[in-house]
C-alpha cells in the first residue's frame, strides 16, 4: 500500500461504554501504515472504558487519552479532540466511532484523498460503492431523513453529512470557529458539514461499508433525533432571506454614518 499523506495524522475516537471494542479497535488502527496517533476522548464511561484506554496508552506513546467528567455529548468530545489536534500540530485530524461501524482499514483511503487536495473527506454510505449492513430499517430511515433535510433545507452537498468517519485538514479546523458551534451531540456532524461547505472548503467522499455495531449499546436516542431537527432548523433560520435583508440594512446604515463623518 502506498502512503500518500505527508504530515502527521491524529485519529480522535470518542468513547462512552465501549469496553468490548476499544482494545481491538486500537490494535487495528495502530497496525495501519503511517504511524497514525490516537486520541481517545472518554466521558467517564461507567463500564471502565477510560481505565482500558489508560492501560493501552501506558504501553504506546502514540495513544493519548482525554478524560472528561461525565457524558458531555459526542459533539463536544469531537471539539475537545480538535483543539488537542491543533495544539499538537497534526496536519490531518480524523474522527471515527469506536464500535467498528467504521472499518479502520478504510482510513488510509480517507487520508489519501485529503492529501490529494480535499479539505474534508467523509467515509460515506451514500455515494456509489457505499453500503449499510445490519442496521434496522428505522435507523436507516432516520439517517436517510436527516441527510435529506440537510440537503433540501441547508443546501449541504455532501451525500453523507451525518457520518462520523472523517478526515479534516488542520486548516479547516483553524478557520471554523469551533467554540461557536451550538450542537453538543450527534447533530454536530451536520453543523460541521454545513460550516465547512459554507466556508468554501472542498469536501470529498470515499465509499465505505457501514456495519451496525455488534458489541455494546447505541447512544442515539429520541432526544438526539429532536436535537438534530432543531439544529437543521436553526441553521436554516440563520440564512433566511429576512436575516440577509437585515444584515444588508445594517451594512448600509454603517456605511452612511461613515460618509457623514467624512
Ligand atoms: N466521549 C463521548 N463519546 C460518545 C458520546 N456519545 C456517543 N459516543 C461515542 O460516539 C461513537 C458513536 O456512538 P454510537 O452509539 O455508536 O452511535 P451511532 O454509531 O450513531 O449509533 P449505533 O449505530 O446505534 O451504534 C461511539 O464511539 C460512542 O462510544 C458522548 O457523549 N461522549
Ligand atoms: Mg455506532
Amino acid at each position: 500500500m502506498t502512503m500518500l499523506w505527508p504530515g502527521r495524522a491524529l485519529m480522535i475516537v470518542p468513547t462512552y461504554n465501549e469496553r468490548e471494542n476499544l482494545a481491538r479497535l486500537v490494535g487495528r488502527l495502530r497496525a495501519l501504515p503511517g504511524d497514525i496517533a490516537l486520541l481517545i476522548v472518554d466521558d467517564a464511561s461507567p463500564d471502565g472504558t477510560g481505565a482500558i484506554a489508560d492501560a493501552i496508552a501506558a504501553c504506546d506513546p502514540h495513544v493519548h487519552v482525554l478524560h472528561r467528567s461525565g457524558k458531555l455529548g459526542l459533539g463536544t468530545a469531537y471539539r475537545a479532540g480538535f483543539h488537542y489536534g491543533i495544539e499538537h500540530g497534526y496536519e490531518y485530524i480524523c474522527t471515527m466511532d469506536a464500535d467498528f461501524s467504521h472499518s479502520p482499514e478504510s482510513l488510509p483511503a480517507l487520508l489519501d484523498l485529503a492529501a490529494s487536495g480535499y479539505d474534508l473527506v467523509i467515509g460515506s454510505r451514500y455515494v456509489s460503492g457505499g453500503a449499510v449492513v445490519g442496521s434496522p430499517p428505522l435507523r436507516k430511515f432516520i439517517s436517510y431523513a436527516a441527510n435529506a433535510l440537510a440537503h433540501t433545507l441547508l443546501g449541504v452537498a455532501a451525500r453523507d453529512c451525518t457520518a462520523g468517519f472523517r478526515c479534516y485538514r488542520r486548516q479547516v479546523l483553524e478557520t471554523i470557529d469551533l467554540d461557536a458551534i451550538f450542537s453538543s451531540g450527534y447533530s454536530f456532524l451536520i453543523e460541521m458539514a454545513f460550516l465547512v461547505e459554507r466556508a468554501g472548503f472542498r469536501i470529498g467522499e470515499v465509499p465505505i461499508t457501514f456495519v451496525n455495531r455488534t458489541e455494546g449499546a447505541s447512544k442515539i436516542n429520541k432526544r438526539e433525533i429532536y436535537k438534530a431537527m432543531y439544529t437543521i432548523l436553526r441553521l436554516r433560520t440563520r440564512s433566511l432571506p429576512w436575516e440577509r435583508i437585515m444584515a444588508a440594512y445594517h451594512q448600509r446604515s454603517r456605511t452612511r454614518s461613515i460618509d457623514q463623518m467624512e
